[in-house]
């Protein structure tokens, strides 16, 4: 894998350098963001790492460059500025079609930067984790399940499905090791499909034994665009005696933007069909306060990203009230994502927040462990 580092400081350049090549990088770096467009045009590069305070020229403009010429890489940024301004770099950057993989902040360690590097490889071998199509026929994908619970009443509302590949020789892969592959190779309608199928035969099986709660799924733009899915839909959930609205559509933000007027065609089909959609990740994507107004959501979900430094971060607790405020403007229920500890959980439910899931309540689970989970939850007092 080709390694370019651009970076003013050549002693940060040569750390850098050295430990890539430890990890098996070929490294090359600059020091003047004028050579940038040329070594560009040399070559593809796997991975760089930017840091964005060049003298003669910002990373703003270097971010243009790169979306221009190198828009398959893995992009790393650097910034020796807060926290906050790396997180906006970022969003540029991912707004101008960049792949960015991390954000690092100066001083840099070496523990970092080998954590960086070790990532790096192993997103490497997840590009090719073998044979999906395969995979799906031998029935290695399954679904884990994490609870939804309402934060004023402890109740479980219900469970989110989420995709797992229990891979014959690396254990259990999330998504982020298969979706994109899966995509590539036109296998996502397949998955989907297999996802809604298992998730209404777990509610329905649920519901048998007098456990009432929603179950959402998580869909991505490409499978939103096909027209027949909310009448496909209906009909698994009348042959498995499931009300319609049991089942949730999760969109990310994101994805939902894409194409305004599509999206809303099909959630519109979905909500006449009594289907509930949700937007997933918010706060990530940029959508207007008119295209939320106008899009069918029936819940909006706080990307995890905010919720879990709520307690720590003044800037992300403001942005978790405005957007809880904002959703119930909506007439939506918000559901916070990420609650890691009890004192996020007793924050959002002051804040009003009507739902939450997080690794503090359950991780997702498998089918079988979620009845002893909801055992244990029940008899915990608060
Ligand atoms: O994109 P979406 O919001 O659907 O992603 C859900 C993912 O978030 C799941 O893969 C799940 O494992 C992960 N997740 C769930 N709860 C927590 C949490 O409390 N903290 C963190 N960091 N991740 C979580
Ligand atoms: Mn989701």
């Amino acid at each position: 894998m080709r390694l370019l580092i651009i970076d003013d400081e050549e002693d940060i350049c040569d750390l850098i350098a050295e430990i890539g090549e430890r990890h098996g990088l070929e490294a090359r770096s600059t020091s003047n963001a004028e050579n940038v467009p040329q070594i560009l045009e040399s070559g593809p590069h796997d991975v760089i790492m930017l840091d964005l305070m060049m003298p003669g020229t910002d990373g703003v403009e270097l971010l243009r460059i790169l979306s221009e010429k190198a828009k398959g890489t893995q992009l790393c940024l650097i910034s020796g500025s807060d926290a906050r301004v790396l997180n906006s770099a970022r969003r540029l950057a991912s707004a101008h079609g960049l792949n960015v993989v991390a954000a690092l902040e100066k001083p840099l360690s070496i523990q970092t930067l080998n954590s960086f590097f070790d990532s790096i490889s192993n997103s490497g071998k997840d590009k090719d984790v073998g044979n999906q199509a395969l995979a799906l026929a031998k029935g290695e994908f399954c679904l884990y399940y994490q609870p939804v619970i309402e934060l004023s009443t402890r109740r479980v509302k219900g469970l989110e499905a989420l995709a797992r590949w229990q891979h014959p020789d690396r254990g259990i892969l999330l998504p982020d090791a298969f979706l994109r592959q899966l995509t590539d190779e036109g296998l996502m309608q397949e998955l989907t499909n297999f996802v809604i199928d298992t998730a209404i035969k777990e509610a329905s099986a649920l519901r048998q034994s007098g456990e009432n709660m929603t179950m959402a799924v998580n869909i991505t733009a490409s499978t939103l665009l096909d027209l027949s899915l909310p009448d496909q839909i209906s009909d698994i959930c009348k042959k498995n005696n499931v009300p319609a609205d049991t089942l949730i559509l999760e969109v990310t933000e994101t994805e939902a933007m894409r194409d305004v007027t599509r999206t809303m065609d099909v959630l519109l089909r979905m909500r006449l069909r009594n289907i509930g959609v949700s937007i997933d990740d918010f706060g990530t994507g940029h959508s207007s306060l008119r295209e939320l107004q106008r899009m069918p959501f029936s819940e909006l979900k706080i990307d995890k990203s905010f919720v879990t430094d709520a307690p720590n971060s003044k800037d992300c607790e403001v942005i978790v009230n405005s957007v809880i405020n904002l959703g119930h403007n909506l007439g939506l229920k918000v559901i916070a994502e990420g609650i890691e500890d009890e004192r996020t959980w007793n924050m959002l439910r002051d804040k009003g927040c009507d739902f939450a899931q997080g690794y503090y309540m359950g991780h997702p689970m498998t089918a079988a462990n979620l009845r002893p989970w909801m055992e244990n939850w029940r008899s915990k007092k608060d």
